[in-house]
């Protein structure tokens, strides 16, 4: 111990005598009164950044400034701008990640445009995130639904005016490109657009938020997205988090009984969109008013644009199929308007396209519509004196064989206008699906009791809530469906095993005829490529049950989405379902299924079975059990109308 004292006091000893030598014997005051270790200033070298960033503030003819970064590539001259306007932070959009090189700030689509020579700006949409003003959900046109004389059409032309008269590195093109709800804002600015503008490119684009993308399908209510809108509108900056009460979410939206229940005990009254959302459960003025593929018909074309489409988006499936039927019609040269559809999920285009759940591709499909199709189209109508590029009306990832096609429209095939006929695929006795329609009058139908208090659920539980950090969401239309296949109030019907391909390009249309002992009642349909009991070389595919295309109708609005009806009880009902859009081979080997089902819990709000004025408000005593009848006979054959393609 004293040795050891003796050796410590002779190393502060030594320690002493060397700090005199080289401070020349000078007695500092100890360091921390000196300094601390935090500057007051200090400023991050970016020598080292492939890019130049600048963070501005674009004044809107309102007087209203909107929070505007502009990342450009060192050393440019005469590039063109990529304009992307989002409600989910245009500083994150540019700070994915800490590295010098643009490429890899920004999403990889928006990295590789960067990276081939692209000014890149983000910008906040108005009230969120830093932009100044009123944020309003997907802010309708200034007249029938917005007082105000600003919409998102004015604000990016505003944006764009100020884009090309400051941006010296520019040559004073540009092209407007987002996924999602950034794609509902480059739907709006095709509206009276800003002469600079000279090309567009929405991806899964937002469109009808009732008839098929976010918050409604068919009238049934996502009340998944009641997260999403506590999450965009009860803050400015999204910083508020949504509450879940259980692990599992089917427990936490069964346990608050009606969607309109559980927003209330979270406080969601006091949020405005909220309170128009639950006001507003038919198809009125509110929704086709600000439609965008309504509004699109109505405009005349302008600007190119390349409509970007994913065959599994879980988000906004309707969109822009949507948007093609609405604006390809006004494609007079026939070069102006392109459609691609991959095999992604919402936003897939924009990453790696090599597999989705299980699923797997042949290659990167998203990196090759980006090389092949997205950078000709913008250099094409962005670059100076780029050439034309050789690109097909249509290019459209065929599912099943895995193989990129070209085509000169969209659908292939349907029941009207399109140049080959569609072939209904009939409902069976004995739980089989023919191309023949069936003759038998008995049995006329398939049954099974639809109870609320058990709905079927939309993936195999648990399910987490969809923001989670563990959450699968993303892949769920992918999802196996044997978990639902196994429940009795599932009905499955199935083709033998196919000996020859059936492809189908197109929107397969369900047509139900069915009765329900309820006066409301949901509706799901399911088409699904069963895969052989065994795949050799990918062993997981074993038995999978691919959903192809799906999607539910609520009863209510079977004659008119404006006028919900009671449905008349113990009546066989016709009913029509348009299913996604898909294209995609059912191989040899496989087998066709369809499953139908009246609940797809806790994704859709459950139908109480009872018609009540607005579901949102359902009370306990409304729902009830209902015993449903799926007719397959003659005069009532229920059958799948297939877009098949030769
Ligand atoms: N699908 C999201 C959304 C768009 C518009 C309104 C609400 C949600 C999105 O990914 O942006």
């Amino acid at each position: 111990m004293r040795d050891g004292l003796n050796r410590a006091f002779f190393a502060a000893l030594a320690g002493f005598l060397t700090l005199v030598v080289a401070t020349g014997g000078r007695t500092d005051p100890p360091a921390e009164t000196a300094m601390g270790d935090i500057p007051a200033t200090f400023t991050k070298s970016i020598d080292a950044d492939d890019y130049i960033k600048r963070d501005v503030m674009i004044p809107m003819r309102d007087g209203v400034k909107l929070h505007t970064v502009i990342i450009i590539p060192k050393g440019a001259s005469h590039a063109p701008i990529i304009l992307d306007r989002t409600p989910y932070s245009a500083s994150k959009f540019t700070e994915r990640t800490t590295s010098p090189r643009r490429a890899l700030i920004m999403a990889t689509s928006f990295g590789e445009l960067a990276d081939a020579g692209y000014i890149i700006v983000s910008q906040d949409v108005r009230g969120k995130y830093k932009s100044e003003g009123d944020y309003v959900m997907n802010r309708p046109l200034s007249g029938e639904l917005n007082p105000t004389p600003v919409d998102h059409s004015t604000d990016t032309y505003d944006t764009i005016d100020w884009l090309v008269k400051n941006t010296p590195e520019s040559n004073g093109k540009v092209g407007a490109m987002g996924t999602s709800y950034d794609g509902f804002t480059v739907l709006m600015s095709l509206i009276h657009p800003h002469s600079a503008l000279k090309a567009a490119v929405p991806f899964n684009p937002m469109v009808d938020g009732w008839m098929g993308d976010d918050w409604f399908h068919n009238g049934a209510f996502r009340e998944l997205n009641t997260e999403y809108i506590y999450g965009q509108t009860a803050s400015k900056t999204s910083e508020i988090e949504w509450t879940a009460p259980r692990y599992d979410d089917y427990e936490a939206w069964l346990s608050a009984g009606s969607a309109g229940a559980r927003a209330s005990a979270l406080g969601m009254d006091a949020l405005p969109f909220w309170r128009r959302i639950t006001q507003h459960p038919a198809y009125d003025r509110f929704w086709s008013a600000q439609a965008m593929d309504r509004i699109l018909a109505a405009q005349p074309l302008a600007v190119p644009t390349l409509i970007v489409h994913s065959q599994w988006d879980q988000e906004d499936i309707y969109g822009a199929p949507a948007i093609w039927a609405a604006i390809k019609p006004k494609d007079v040269s026939g070069d102006a308007v392109r459609l691609v559809i991959g095999p992604w999920r919402h936003g897939g285009g924009n990453g790696d396209g090599s597999s989705l759940g299980v699923i797997k591709f042949d290659g990167d499909s998203g990196r090759w519509f980006r090389r092949n199709v997205l950078l000709p189209f913008l250099d094409a109508h962005l670059k100076d004196a780029a050439p034309a590029a050789d690109l097909a009306a249509v290019t459209a990832y065929e599912t099943g064989a895995n193989v990129w096609r070209r085509y000169d429209r969209w659908p292939q095939s349907c029941a009207s206008g399109c140049p080959n006929a569609s072939r209904p695929l009939y409902l069976t006795a004995g739980a089989k699906l023919s191309f023949e329609a069936p003759t038998a009058r008995t049995p006329a139908f398939d049954d099974y009791v639809s109870d609320p208090a058990k709905p079927v659920t939309y993936r195999a539980r648990p399910i987490r809530p969809y923001s989670s950090k563990d959450s699968t969401w993303g892949r769920w239309l992918v999802d196996d469906q044997r978990f639902a296949g196994d429940r009795s109030d599932v009905l499955t019907y199935t083709t033998d095993v196919l000996t020859s391909p059936v492809r189908i390009a197109g929107q397969p249309v369900a047509h139900l005829y069915a009765s329900t002992s309820g006066t409301d009642s949901d509706w799901v349909v399911k088409l699904i490529d069963v895969y052989p009991a065994e795949v050799p070389g990918d062993v997981e595919m074993g038995g999978y049950e691919l959903a192809i295309a799906m999607d539910i109708l609520r009863g209510r609005y079977r004659d008119d989405p404006a006028k919900p009806t009671a449905i008349p009880a113990g009546k066989v009902v016709a009913y029509q379902l348009k299913l996604p859009n898909a294209d995609h081979v059912f191989l040899p080997g496989h087998r066709i299924m369809v499953q139908i089902q009246s609940s797809w819990f806790p994704l859709y709000d459950r139908n109480p079975q009872t018609f009540v004025d607005n579901i949102f408000f359902a009370k306990p005593a409304d729902y009830v059990k209902a015993t449903q009848r799926v007719f397959h006979a003659p005069g009532a054959p229920s059958y799948i109308d297939l877009p098949v393609a030769p």
